[in-house]
């Protein structure tokens, strides 16, 4: 176990808040593990998935499918600091609430404690946390998400820091009350404190919600801690990318959800001799080396990726990752004891459990899958995982990419002028609302830099750190920066780019512009590839939509310089000057 102090008795604490019938410390060992996931296959709440070894399916309350942004807290002790992208409450009014749903939440339950590290252990970029909750789904999840156990405490050691982080479901076994399969309570509360760097939850044992390493820890903490230290904490993958005959350089990137991010971290690229390996398909953490360039780690040590959607086609490397030590989650079982959601295959099989438990044929007229359900997948079983995934140095990053979903006047892809426009253009990460999204059609959802739900502090002081980094290092040290679309649509309606493993045409331009041989155009929104510059061999596509993809309409432009004007006065006197700047630039080119 450990000797560490301050852990010992934030444990004692919580258990006397809690009061479980029992504490268990988990070790991370193989035989725990299946010692719990016998109890749960035991008490009914996991069925294995015998096609896929050691795999396993579940099925939340119908109630609990997805983060809570309107139950999401930042608690810090001015409201301002919040900003206004977040939630707020005092944070003593806060722990007034929770203490009293905690008193006795644990009882008839054990309380795990879960050392897990964000990042490589021993990383100086990693960080440690420890997890206290009454969810052996949580458990079992955190181990496959991240370094968890015995190790954990060693290199935690008698003083070293740790983030607390409490999760309970939220529902004692008390008078002899029997536990249900997905145990939740309707109220719930995903709660941060960035001045005291902790994070309480409760209610839900799903996702983001519950296993806190991930966005409650990993970005809404880490955040705070880096605006405070100087460095990154992103909603980004990382991927490295090899030419031909070419040196492998490493490339981030933020996009709004269902851009397909974890699509692009693993792409099957369709250009002959080029390689793309993953490092991370969700966060990014980037401190800088000596040399003045920028190191990222993946703090994660798995995937919890979107089913639906992922097939052969669209994401091979993800298929593969999820073949074997694997949870699925409100996804469908088959009769064959497989696992399925929809667009894994053309055809759906003819009869399914679906993630209610119930029957499930192609004509019921219902899906089969919840639309966020889940595979948990170890990072290590990627076929394409970069060798240096683990190396607690982190990788070199070159380039930084953001993006939305935007079908019309948001060319394919478009570098900055400088660090600063840059960071103008993270700011613009927006995507068009589909029809499943809540709003009107058409309309747009800000997301910048793909962090609206996960930013711990105000977004204007976010700005304002980015454009800070940009002034710790030179030009030719600090990554390039781009924004992409792969959603233009034509006047058909029709998506103009093939997207996908076609994307390698995008990513290659970047290449080229990092190594400084390829050529752009300048236009009012920024550097755009030359005629001729963005490899299209055996591509498919019009000439008519290939210019298209990097049309720049003027009078679309001043309307997005409009809206963006419009819509950076809710950061009030804490938007930095630097952007209201680039607008003015950006309007002036357009202008001309
Ligand atoms: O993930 C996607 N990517 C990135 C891939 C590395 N998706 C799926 C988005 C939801 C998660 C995409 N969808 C991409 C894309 O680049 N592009 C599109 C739009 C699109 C959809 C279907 C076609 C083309 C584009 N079909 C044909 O062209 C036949
Ligand atoms: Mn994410």
């Amino acid at each position: 176990m450990t000797k560490n102090k301050k852990l010992l008795a934030w444990v004692d604490e919580m258990a006397k808040l809690c009061k479980p019938d029992s504490i268990h410390w988990c070790d991370g060992s193989q035989e725990e593990n299946d010692r719990l996931i016998k109890v749960c296959v035991d008490n009914g709440s996991f069925k294995p998935v015998p096609k896929r070894p050691n795999s396993y399916w579940v099925i939340s309350d119908p109630k609990d499918v997805a983060r809570v942004e309107d139950r999401t807290f930042i608690c810090s002790e001015k409201e301002i600091d919040a900003g206004p992208t977040n939630h707020w409450m005092a944070p003593a009014e806060m722990k007034k609430i929770m203490s009293g749903l905690y008193d006795g939440c644990m009882k008839g339950r054990t309380m795990y404690v879960i050392p897990f590290s964000m990042g490589p252990l021993g990383s100086k970029i990693s960080h440690i946390g420890v997890e206290l909750t009454d969810s052996i789904y949580v458990v079992v999840n955190m181990r496959i998400m991240t370094r968890m156990g015995k190790a954990v405490l060693d290199v935690l050691g008698d003083n070293g820091h740790f983030v607390p982080c409490l999760h309970s479901v939220g529902m004692p076994l008390t008078d002899g009350k029997k536990d249900v399969a997905w145990p939740c309570s309707e109220t719930k509360y995903i709660c941060h404190f960035p001045e005291e760097r902790a994070i309480w939850s409760y209610g839900s044992g799903y996702g983001g919600n519950a296993l806190l390493g991930k966005k409650c820890f990993a970005l809404r903490i880490a955040s705070v801690l880096a605006r405070d230290e100087g460095w990154l904490a992103e909603h980004m993958l990382i991927l490295g990318i090899t030419p031909p005959k070419g040196e492998k350089k490493y490339i981030a990137a933020a996009f709004p959800s269902a851009c397909g991010k974890t699509n692009l971290a693993m792409l099957t690229p369709s250009i002959p001799g080029w390689k793309i390996e993953t490092v991370g398909d969700d966060i990014a953490w980037m401190k800088f080396g000596d040399d003045g360039r920028l190191y990222a780690i993946n703090p994660e040590y798995g995937f919890f990726g979107v089913a639906p959607g992922t097939s052969m086609k669209t994401n091979a490397n993800a298929m593969l990752s999820c073949e074997s030590n694997s949870i699925f989650t409100n996804v469908a079982y088959t009769d064959d004891g497989d696992i399925w959601w929809e667009g894994m295959t053309d055809v759906p099989p003819a009869h399914l459990i679906d993630w209610n438990g119930n029957d499930w044929t192609p004509d019921s007229g219902r899906k089969s899958s919840h639309p966020n359900s889940r595979f948990t997948a170890p990072a290590k079983q990627c076929p394409v995982i970069d060798a240096s995934w683990e190396d607690p140095k982190g990788v070199p990053i070159s380039a930084f990419l953001f993006g939305g979903r935007r079908e019309s006047f948001t060319p394919l892809i478009n570098e900055s002028y400088d660090w600063n426009h840059g960071v103008y253009m993270g700011s613009a990460c927006a995507s068009e609302t589909t029809a499943a999204a809540a709003g009107a059609v058409g309309t747009l959802r800000h997301d910048p830099f793909a962090m609206l739900p996960f930013c711990g502090y105000h977004m204007g002081d976010y700005f304002k750190h980015w454009i800070s980094i940009g002034k710790k290092s030179s030009a030719d040290k600090l990554p390039k920066i781009f924004f992409v679309n792969w959603f233009r649509k034509n006047e058909k309606g029709k998506f103009m780019w093939p997207g996908y493993g076609d994307n390698i045409r995008a990513l290659k331009w970047v290449i080229e512009r990092v190594n400084g041989t390829g050529k752009f155009v300048e236009t009012p929104i920024g550097r755009l590839p030359a005629e001729g510059e963005l490899d299209t061999d055996g591509l498919s596509i019009s000439a008519d939509d290939l210019k298209k993809l990097f049309t720049v309409d003027k009078e679309q432009g001043l309307k997005e310089v409009a809206e963006m004007r419009e819509y950076y006065k809710k950061f009030g006197d804490r938007l930095p000057a630097e952007l209201t700047a680039e607008l003015d630039k950006i309007e002036e080119r357009l202008k001309k």
